[in-house]
């Protein structure tokens, strides 16, 4: 016979961050067994009082990235100081599951679709393991509807994420996601996310895919499919595609309003030993022009700190952005995440400045976590600084704004207040380094060299 239990699933959170419903969790809750009494604790949101009150449950479920590695070992350990079983999973304890279980009672590595259910079995009957592990990728059409009613709608953003694909081919080697979720994409039924989108509360929604233009034929298809149901929608892509005006008509026929674009780097040099080759910065110009005709924005993200970057690159990149007139962008100090190529390499060259740089007490306050080789580490990271001090300045949000296409809902409505915020985030968050929520990690004290 089974116990009849109380799940208490949390995200971590370590920094004030955007309100954005998090998929992982409404997924998880949607592959719990019936039966199960499921509670949600956003710590965003809701930030927990470690020495106050917990839930009174019997298990615990925490999703961790890296950078919420330590707050979700914390959150654990307080759990479990009190006796309450705790499961960790994710991305982070996939890349470090004998590290996770020094803080936990057990550990999912990789997709859950068909762990939980079976750890849940496992618990329920007394004989919960340690470490849980499928034998396969999560066949697609077994990714349930997320269950978006663990969360208030009302504490986020009005958007509604949700996931059509995972798994990617390319290689790029800072990135966690192609062992993770392998390395094809895996698309699930166009059927299954039509319902999905059909489901959702808001009018606007939120792909957490990878590239949602990788698979051409699937894209393409989903893409029409999105037509009738007149949303208005953002997501990631990769610029494998986006050259192609054709495709590029149809997302915005489809609602697309904008785009997280990896550019990671002007310089030739560094895509190719990042081994972004799908990356070609002589063609970035013609893409954002592309893209933009059809009135959609661009979230640039660039990286600093490659091998090929000299103390000119911030300039350069600086520059390039602001004539390419990106609605945001994200300057990235290069990091070695657990589990990628990047990180063995940087390890193996002896370039890291810890092993377990994300452990240090206020890891973002040590970046960069390697040495670089075209400057010293207070060079980039005084780079890093100046690029967003630059990019949000009174005169470049000015000389960005589109006067010259059609002003799109984007354009118009969001622009100056959220170019505004973003300085706002610089301001606090980059230059004076107001990240935290949390102030100590007991087990461990920081040594950044
Ligand atoms: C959407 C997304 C975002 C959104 C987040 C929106 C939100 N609130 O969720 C935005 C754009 C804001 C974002 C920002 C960042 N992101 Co991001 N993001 C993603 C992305 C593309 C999808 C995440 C997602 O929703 N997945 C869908 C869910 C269903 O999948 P899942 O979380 O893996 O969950 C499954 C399993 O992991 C498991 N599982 C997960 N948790 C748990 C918990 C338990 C208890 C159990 C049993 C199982 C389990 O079960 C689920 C079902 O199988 C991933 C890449 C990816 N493909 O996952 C990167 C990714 C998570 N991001 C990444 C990074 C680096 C960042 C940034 C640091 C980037 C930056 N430089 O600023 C920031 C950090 C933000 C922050 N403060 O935490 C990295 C993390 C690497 C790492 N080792 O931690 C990833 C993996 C991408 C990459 N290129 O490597 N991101
Ligand atoms: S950075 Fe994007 S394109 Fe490159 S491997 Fe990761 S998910 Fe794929």
């Amino acid at each position: 016979m089974k116990a009849r239990i109380k799940l208490e699933l949390i995200t971590p959170a370590v920094e004030d961050n955007a309100p954005i419903p998090n998929l992982s969790l409404a997924t998880l809750a949607a592959l719990t067994p019936p039966g199960v009494e499921i509670s949600f604790t956003d710590d965003l949101i809701n930030p927990l009082d470690l020495d106050g009150d917990l839930r009174d449950v019997n298990l615990v479920g925490i999703t961790c990235s890296t950078k919420t590695a330590p707050r979700a070992y914390e959150i654990a350990r307080s759990y479990r100081k009190r006796g309450t079983p705790v499961v960790l999973g994710g991305i982070h304890p996939t890349a470090m599951p004998e590290e996770a279980l020094e803080h936990c009672d057990a550990v999912v590595v990789g997709e859950a679709e068909e762990s939980l259910p079976r750890l849940i079995d496992d618990f329920q009957r007394g004989n919960l393991e340690r470490i849980y592990r499928q034998e396969e990728f999560t066949p697609p059409e077994q990714i349930p509807q997320a269950r978006r009613d663990i969360y208030n709608p009302k504490d986020y953003f009005p958007l509604d994420p949700l996931q059509a694909t995972r798994g990617c081919p390319y290689l790029c080697d800072f990135c966690s996601v192609r062992r993770f979720f392998g390395g094809t994409y895996r698309y699930r039924p166009l059927k299954d996310v039509v319902e999905e989108v059909r489901s959702l509360r808001h009018k606007v929604i939120m792909f957490a895919d990878d590239n949602i233009v990788g698979h051409p034929r699937y894209s393409r298809e989903l893409l029409e499919a999105l037509i009738p149901l007149r949303k208005r929608w953002i997501g990631q892509a990769s610029l494998a595609g986006l050259e192609d005006e054709e495709r590029v008509r149809l997302m915005a026929k489809s609602g697309c309003v904008g785009l997280l674009i990896g550019f990671e780097s002007i310089s030739e040099e560094n895509i190719k030993s990042a081994r972004k080759y799908q990356n070609r910065p002589a063609e970035y110009q013609q893409i954002t022009r592309n893209l933009h005709r059809h009135g959609i924005a661009i979230w640039a993200s660039f990286l600093f700190g490659f091998d090929h970057d000299d103390k000119g690159i911030f300039e350069r990149t600086v520059r390039f952005a602001i004539e390419a007139k990106f609605f945001s962008v994200v300057f990235a100090i290069l990091t070695p995440y657990p589990g990628t190529a990047l990180y063995e390499r940087l390890e193996e060259e002896g370039r890291l400045t810890d092993q377990r740089w994300w452990l240090l007490e206020n890891q973002e306050a040590h970046a960069p976590h390697f040495h670089p080789r075209g400057m010293t580490r207070e060079e980039l990271r005084e780079g890093w600084e100046w690029a967003w001090q630059e990019y949000y300045s009174y005169s470049s949000i000015l000389r960005r704004f589109q006067w010259e296409y059609p002003p799109t809902l984007v354009n118009k409505a969001i622009y100056f207040p959220f170019n505004l915020v973003q300085r706002r985030f610089v301001r606090k968050k980059i230059l004076r380094g107001e990240r935290l929520r949390w102030t100590k990690i007991p087990w461990k004290r920081g040594t950044a060299k």
